[in-house]
């Protein structure tokens, strides 16, 4: 009998990493569906047959923790949990929201990495997947605190996958550009609805976490020896970070 694949998702309570979550499992993975949010992932782990891992990418002691369920052999970790807190300038930027954004986006894909390293080398195998962002390719005002985390996230893939060039792990990244999910946004500007709709607003058909479930999906299937490294994935109305087409 062969072994079932297993995946590890963080931020797997909403949007992209739910997603990716459910994707995985409809590919025939046993999906660790790891977030802060017992009640979403153990909801979401039920329909997909999958384990919810409560975690928080930040803490040390969580991660360990995770590393210990999933145990001595993994194939897939997609490093999704991260987010966005704030749009001041640098002028006002916020010290705490900056600490929180390298904190998620950065130290928290190093330590998952790191506890979950050794279970995707036994694999034979692994594939590691970082969810960045465009914003990891340009700058806008207001973004730097994210801007920085996530050319961070990006640059974290790019040293990893140099360290790792004699072991079995593809080393990846997506980065897509506008995704429309429920929370992004909103937990950007604190709650704010008008602000968040705002962000789309006009945009027609902004991507949706099901397409950058799909990317990912397809990166991991890959056959063992084709290495993606980095996909930009935008709507076809955002032709660059500031020239999106509202209708
Ligand atoms: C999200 C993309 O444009 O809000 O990662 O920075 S953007």
């Amino acid at each position: 009998m062969t072994q079932q694949l297993t995946a590890v998702v963080t931020g797997a309570s909403s949007g992209i990493g739910a997603a990716t979550a459910r994707a995985l499992a409809g590919a025939g993975y046993h999906v660790f569906c790891a977030a802060r949010r017992a009640e979403r992932i153990e909801a979401l782990a039920a329909e997909i047959g999958g384990t919810a891992v409560v975690t928080d990418v930040t803490s040390q002691q969580s991660v360990e923790d995770l590393a210990a369920v999933v145990g001595e052999r993994l194939d897939v970790l997609v490093n999704n949990a991260g987010g966005a807190f704030g749009l001041a300038p640098v002028a006002q930027a916020d010290t705490d929201d900056w600490r929180r954004m390298y904190d998620v986006n950065v130290i928290g894909l190093m330590q998952v990495t790191r506890a979950l390293l050794p279970a995707l080398v036994a694999s034979g195998a692994g594939a590691i997947v970082n969810v960045g962002s465009t914003a990891g390719r340009i700058a806008y005002e207001g973004g730097a605190g994210y801007t920085a985390a996530k050319h961070g996230t990006k640059v974290v893939t790019e040293t990893l996958r140099l360290e790792l060039w004699d072991q079995p792990v593809r080393v990846m990244e997506i980065a897509p550009g506008m995704v429309r999910t429920e929370e992004f946004s909103l937990v950007r500007f604190e709650g704010d609805q008008a602000r968040a709709e705002a962000v789309y607003e006009g945009v027609a058909e902004p991507l949706v976490a099901e397409d950058i479930a799909d990317a990912i999906t397809w990166m991991v299937t890959r056959p063992a020896h084709v290495n993606v490294d980095s996909l930009v994935i935008k709507p076809r109305a955002q032709a660059a970070q500031h020239k999106v087409y509202r209708g």
